[in-house]
């Protein structure tokens, strides 16, 4: 894969052109380059332009879910790919993953959660519009080590800080510790609620694997 095939992966979504990201996904599952790069710099910018271009009044609602159709078709190709890129190695810990109650952006965590599997996490994926109970239960039916949390609205990412609490409250035996992450987030938002923050997917990924050493 050439740098320039990232631009075509960006093109595709923002297009939302399911066919052409269909045809890009199968194309980069087969060659040997740095999946996960063109993952974050092709379809998620992608992805990213389509949110903009929504703010900026260029595109309505069908542009935008065109073009989340597009990721998805994408994603969905390379998730066995992302899978296979970790070498068969054993799952290194559980992270159970949801976007907080309330909130239905739900693009954002499924990325997170299909790089988190390639490199070898077991995750558990709740969803979007996940009350705080399902994110503990299903923490202490895994015995997870992580408990990640994505929200996109001002008014959902409070609901962050509440997850913090319960899973303190819980005293669950992994002593899973909170994971946050989406567009209003911040290193000073997890820093304040006493969870630990991600800007992205790949960077979700390092964070998590420092959570877990
Ligand atoms: Co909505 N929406 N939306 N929306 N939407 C935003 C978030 C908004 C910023 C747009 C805007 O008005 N400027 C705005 C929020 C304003 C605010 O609170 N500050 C907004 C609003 C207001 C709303 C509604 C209230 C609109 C309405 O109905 N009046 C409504 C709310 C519904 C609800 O949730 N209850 C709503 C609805 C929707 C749709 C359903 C139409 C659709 C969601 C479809 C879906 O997800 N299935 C939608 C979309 C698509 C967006 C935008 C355009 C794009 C979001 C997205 O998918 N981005 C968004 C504008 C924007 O973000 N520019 C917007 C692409 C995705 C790859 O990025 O999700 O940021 P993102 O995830 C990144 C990082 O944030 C990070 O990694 C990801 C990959 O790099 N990350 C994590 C995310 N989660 C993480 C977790 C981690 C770590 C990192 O660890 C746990």
């Amino acid at each position: 894969m050439q740098a320039n095939d990232h631009e075509a992966m960006f093109r595709a979504v923002v297009d939302g052109d399911v066919a052409r990201a269909r045809a890009l996904a199968m194309e980069l599952a087969e060659a040997h380059g740095d999946l996960l790069a063109a993952v974050e710099q092709g379809f998620a910018a992608g992805i990213r332009r389509v949110g903009e271009l929504w703010e900026e009044g260029e595109y309505f609602l069908p542009e935008l879910v065109q073009g989340a159709e597009a990721m998805k078709a994408a994603m969905e190709l390379l998730r066995p790919a992302l899978k296979a890129n970790r070498g068969g190695a054993p799952a290194r810990a559980g992270v159970v993953i949801g976007t907080v109650r309330g909130d239905l952006h739900d693009i954002g965590k499924g990325l997170v959660a299909t790089l988190l599997a390639a490199h070898g996490f077991e995750v558990h994926d709740l969803g979007s519009d996940v009350p705080l109970d399902a994110f503990v239960t299903r923490a202490r039916e895994t015995g997870s080590r992580i408990v990640a949390a994505s929200a996109l609205l001002t008014t959902t990412m409070t609901a962050q800080r509440d997850l913090v609490r319960a899973v303190d409250a819980a005293g669950l035996p992994s002593r899973p510790r909170v994971l946050v992450g989406g567009a209003p987030t911040s290193e000073a938002w997890a820093a304040e609620i006493g969870a630990t923050h991600a800007e992205n997917a790949l960077s979700a990924v390092k964070v998590a694997e420092a959570m877990v050493r």
